[in-house]
């Protein structure tokens, strides 16, 4: 596998750590390396010791995510260091072979092994051991984050989830100004850290050869830097009309719920867009819905309705009603079920279509609540442990829709590492790291308010003009939304790798491209004294975010491919593929062939193209895009390029 694409699922968070195969050898010596040995020879070889260790260096990554404290990260910290370590050997030993003769499927490999990790890491051992430190300790500082008021006694503390749920459910404009900047304060202390890692990663791609850590990010396309940096660009020009009309129509609604107060000089305000980061705007369904009364869209509420009647279910199950611990541990099992009666949903629509079931060590070992007696990283994410059947997943699975929808794209991940796992494991990753984060993405496509309401978690839904605007505009506050997020979070970390923003401009330069891409706005100043990029997890756990953007193009093109494969033959947006095998088969086919060919190749068996393309994106949102053209008449749409003075940059306010 390919440990950068391993963030994806959190380990590339820290770098993904390989630990010493032979424990007394010190690493960078290694044992000793066969002086005769053919390229291919090379190969084999990375690939055997890849395999012996993988599994020591996940279990330490595993235990300091779902276990933070110091001990668990002083282990995560050195596997991470050993494996860095290693992966400069091999590196090196691989500069025997250039210019020299060799199977394409060797070069190949080695080309993937130099760009295995998010995380370059400097050849000097201090400086080595320094980087992964910093990046264990960034990603606890996030996990454990908590926003803290009143003193003493009185002192009430609340982390991440508590603050996304005053977001998605209160309507009051200060209750969520305080959430967000609540949430946004745990990021402040990690400025220096990351200014740091900045240089530190920097000097470990140089180290390499490459200009800067985010030509080495760009380098993973099959494609030179600049040509997927271009691409990105072509891409969301295709589908920038499209999320100019959704965020001229969300503004208008915005404007009408919080008079004078609903946007920024034009643009949409932080806080009021449902979620901490305006990824994804589905919960303000309550303000956006087009048609309300129209059947009802309501996921999340069928989904609490479940939770409620399992905990009811328990508690008759009692003499009497229970109290105290008793009683919380009652609630604890309920919230079990409920995760396990997701992920069991989530599970029944791959195997429909003909994969396996999930392996036993799934279900024994994934974290799917958050536990009451530690700090976790809540951050969903899937792991490979052992490169066989010990897959997992880690999340803190609450009865909402958004969870839900993250539980179907988390198994995308799972059953990709299931499918992949006869390749050799450099070859075990996906065709790019974008191909990994759109398999359960498509699943999600075909989730069609058809298949919910088969699965109980929405009424009979009828035909009608009103009800398709209404499905669609669900999705597209889910999908739409997210494409320029999607960009800019890369757009600033290239920046950032680059030189071109330096530390003074970190949060200026985030609140400008967050202007510039999506329209978004503080509505309190957010000087330099803030790290506002430190509140979004991939930052601080140093996962790549161009991968999400190309998912949400790429999730399109696959989701047409598996339509036309089951025989399909209707509008796009009404086609679910649950339980066709012919789609199973095609889309496991494509899985199984991991990284071991240009990702061009891949895409072109299961789509029939080479090129990643957003015209299926707007085949599916066509009946959306002429009704918001329809709504949003006379208005003057658009906004303007620069965040607002007093949103960002100048402000020096602090809380
Ligand atoms: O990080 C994730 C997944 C794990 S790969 C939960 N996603 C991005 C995010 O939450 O920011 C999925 C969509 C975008
Ligand atoms: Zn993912």
């Amino acid at each position: 596998m390919t440990y950068r694409k391993l963030c994806l699922l959190a380990l590339v968070a820290a770098g993904l750590a390989l630990s010493a195969c032979k424990r007394d050898a010190a690493p960078a010596a290694g044992p000793a390396i066969p002086e005769d040995e053919t390229a291919d020879q090379f190969i084999a070889r990375v690939n055997d010791e890849i395999r012996e260790m993988y599994p020591e260096l996940t279990a330490s990554q595993w235990l300091s995510s779902t276990y933070i404290n110091d001990d668990s990260q002083l282990l995560a910290a050195k596997g991470n260091e050993r494996w860095l370590t290693q992966l400069n050997a091999w590196i090196d030993q691989a500069r025997r072979f250039e210019g020299q003769k060799m199977s394409p499927a060797t070069a190949r490999a080695i080309n993937l092994l130099k760009l295995s990790t998010a995380m370059p890491a400097p050849k000097d051992p201090a400086r080595l051991a320094e980087l992964t430190r910093i990046a264990t300790k960034m990603e606890g500082m996030y996990g454990s984050g908590a926003y803290c008021v009143g003193e003493g006694d009185a002192e009430r503390c609340r982390q991440l989830g508590e603050l996304e749920d005053v977001l998605r459910r209160s309507r009051d404009y200060d209750q969520q100004l305080d959430a967000w900047r609540g949430w946004h304060s745990i990021a402040q202390p990690m400025r220096n850290d990351y200014v740091r890692f900045v240089e530190l990663v920097n000097e470990g791609a140089r180290d390499m050869g490459f200009a800067d850590a985010g030509e080495m990010w760009r380098s993973g396309y099959d494609m030179s830097p600049a040509e997927i940096a271009a691409e990105t660009d072509r891409l969301w020009g295709q589908v920038k009309p499209l999320y100019e009309q959704l965020h001229c129509y969300a503004r208008t609604r915005l404007e009408a719920k919080y008079p004078d107060r609903g946007s920024v000089e034009g643009l949409l305000p932080a806080h009021l867009m449902g979620n901490m980061w305006q990824q994804d705007w589905s919960n303000l369904w309550d303000i956006l819905e087009p048609y309300p009364n129209t059947g009802s869209l309501d996921v999340t509420g069928a989904l609490e309705a479940q939770h409620r009647e399992g905990l009811d279910k328990r508690l008759a199950a009692l003499s009497g009603l229970p109290e105290g611990a008793e009683r919380v541990e009652i609630e604890r099992k309920a919230q079990v079920d409920s995760a396990t009666a997701i992920t069991r949903r989530a599970e029944d629509f791959y195997t429909s279509l003909g994969m396996p079931a999930l392996p036993k060590p799934f279900w024994q070992k994934s974290m799917l609540i958050k536990p009451r007696d530690r700090e976790v990283v809540c951050h969903a994410s899937a792991w490979p442990m052992d490169m066989a059947d010990d897959v997992r997943i880690k999340m803190c699975i609450e009865p909402t829709e958004e969870d839900f929808t993250t539980v179907y794209h988390e198994l995308g991940h799972i059953y990709y590492y299931l499918a992949y796992e006869d390749q050799p494991p450099l070859f075990q990753s996906g065709a790019h790291d974008g191909f990994h984060e759109a398999i359960g993405d498509t699943i999600v496509l075909a989730m069609t308010p058809q298949y919910l309401s088969s699965i109980g978690l929405v009424d009979e839904q009828q035909q009608s003009q009103a009800g398709l605007i209404n499905s669609q505009m669900r999705m597209a506050l889910a999908k739409v939304a997210f494409l320029p997020f999607g960009l800019m979070i890369d757009r600033w970390r290239w920046g950032v790798f680059d030189g071109s923003i330096a530390p003074d401009e970190y949060n200026s330069a985030w609140w400008d491209l967050k202007a510039q891409y999506q329209g978004v706005a503080p509505a309190t100043p957010r000087g330099e004294d803030f790290f506002d990029p430190g509140a979004k997890y991939h930052v601080p756990g140093n996962t790549p975010y161009t991968r999400y953007f190309l998912s949400h193009i790429l999730q399109f093109q696959f989701y047409r491919a598996l339509c036309d494969a089951s025989g399909y033959d209707g509008p796009l947006y009404d086609c679910s593929f649950y339980g066709d095998e012919a789609a199973g088969q095609k889309f496991w086919a494509m899985l199984g062939k991991g990284a071991s060919q240009p990702w061009q190749q891949t895409l072109k068996e299961l789509t029939g193209t080479e090129t990643m393309d957003a015209s299926a994106v707007l085949e599916y949102f066509a009946p959306l895009q002429d009704w918001l053209e329809d709504q949003n008449e006379g208005q003057a749409c658009g906004w303007p390029a620069a965040a607002p003075v007093a949103g960002a940059g100048a402000g020096t306010e602090s809380e």
